[in-house]
């Protein structure tokens, strides 16, 4: 098919609660959403860059820029196929992973619309239904926290992340499973440690944790290798691992045994499932990671996470965890079994809703 036009859409919206980690509190969520046009179809893409490099260093405006200047031009007009004509396409872009993966991914709902199948059969997996869990932020107090753990228990989750930084770990973990005793837990550090806190790590591998995300600097393998050999519960790396290759240099020299696979982080879903593919031939459980998505990113993360190797409980929460108002429909929810069923229409199998779009707009471009 001929890719006719794309679109950027800039939108901002507002957070059903306020969420804060180690890299600070944010009540709304900015993100640049992708159409494509061809063949009379229209596919949606998400990329998840923030407002700012705090995550990682792209923000909506490196994405905007890397989007409209240098990826959209090797796509437009041209005929695609398959995902992997448009991976090739990018080739000569370095960088900008979730530029990339938002133009990618809406490639991938178009092509899956076009073939009359759901994407998560497109990519090759099995399940109508994904293990799911939820991250509860940093609070103000423990009390507040403990309060927040109770609701998403109430609601049916059956796993729980932390977010931990220094001076809100050891204490807090202990609280919440002082409390709940079987809840699948894991703590998320988002990069605020190093190896001097090796005393934090040794306390947090007494709780029984699924495992410790991301700890240490934002692109280190080195150091968690060393912090893996010194702890039993299992290192995940979520900001160190940027691409396949990434991924096998950590698992090369030990410094994960865990990995959180993110779609934007990554540079789109065919390089996810390159990860997935590389940590199942070297039996190393993998989990869909998230960024707030709206309701068209997280359709991405749930037919990414039908994939066999993700054994591990996704942070694909129901919509009503992340904003007031989507922007697409129908909106995702809880099974009693804390999974989340995978839409079977065809592509992505959310509707963009025009005025909703319309509302939280702050920038529109069009390409063709
Ligand atoms: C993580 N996500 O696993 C991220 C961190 C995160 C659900 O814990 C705006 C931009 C808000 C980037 C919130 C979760 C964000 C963000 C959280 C990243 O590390
Ligand atoms: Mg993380």
């Amino acid at each position: 098919m001929r890719i006719e036009r794309v679109e950027l859409h800039h939108v901002e919206m507002q957070l059903a609660h306020p969420f804060e980690t180690s890299f600070g509190r944010q009540a709304t969520r900015s993100c640049i959403l992708v159409t494509v046009h061809a063949d009379g179809l229209t596919g949606w893409g998400e990329c998840t860059a923030d407002s700012g490099p705090w995550y990682s260093y792209e923000t909506i405006e490196t994405g905007w820029h890397i989007l409209r200047d240098f990826l959209i031009p090797t796509v437009l007009g041209e005929e695609v196929e398959t995902p992997d004509n448009v991976v090739q396409r990018f080739s000569s872009v370095r960088g900008h992973p979730m530029a990339r993966a938002g133009l990618e991914n809406a490639v991938w709902d178009v092509l899956a619309q076009a073939q009359g199948r759901p994407l998560y059969r497109a990519l090759g997996g099995q399940r109508d239904r994904v293990p799911v869990g939820v991250s509860v932020g940093v609070e103000a107090t423990l009390e507040e926290l403990l309060g927040q753990v109770e609701r998403y228990i109430d609601l049916g989750y059956g796993r729980v992340k932390l977010k931990i930084k220094p001076g809100w770990d050891v204490q807090v973990v202990r609280a919440v499973r002082e409390r709940w005793a079987d809840v699948a837990l894991q703590v998320d550090g988002n990069s605020a440690y190093t190896l001097a806190d090796i005393a934090t790590f040794q306390a947090l591998d007494q709780f029984d944790l699924l495992l410790i995300e991301q700890p240490l600097h934002h692109d280190d393998i080195v150091d968690h290798a060393q912090l893996q050999a010194q702890l039993g519960t299992p290192v995940c790396l979520d900001e160190s691992i940027h691409s396949p290759e990434h991924a096998r240099w950590a698992l090369d020299i030990g410094a994960c045994r865990v990995i959180n696979i993110k779609v934007g982080r990554v540079g789109g879903l065919t390089a996810a499932k390159q990860i997935h593919d590389l940590c199942s031939e070297r039996g190393v459980p993998v989990w869909c990671g998230g960024m707030l998505e709206t309701n068209i990113g997280r359709a991405a993360n749930l037919a990414l996470a039908t994939l066999p190797n993700f054994t591990l409980p996704g942070d694909i929460s129901a919509s009503a965890r992340y904003y007031r108002e989507d922007i697409a429909e129908p909106d995702f929810v809880l099974n009693d079994d804390s999974t989340m069923s995978v839409p079977d229409d065809p592509g992505l199998g959310v509707r963009v809703l025009p005025e909703q779009l319309h509302a939280v707009r702050q920038r529109h471009y069009t390409a063709s």
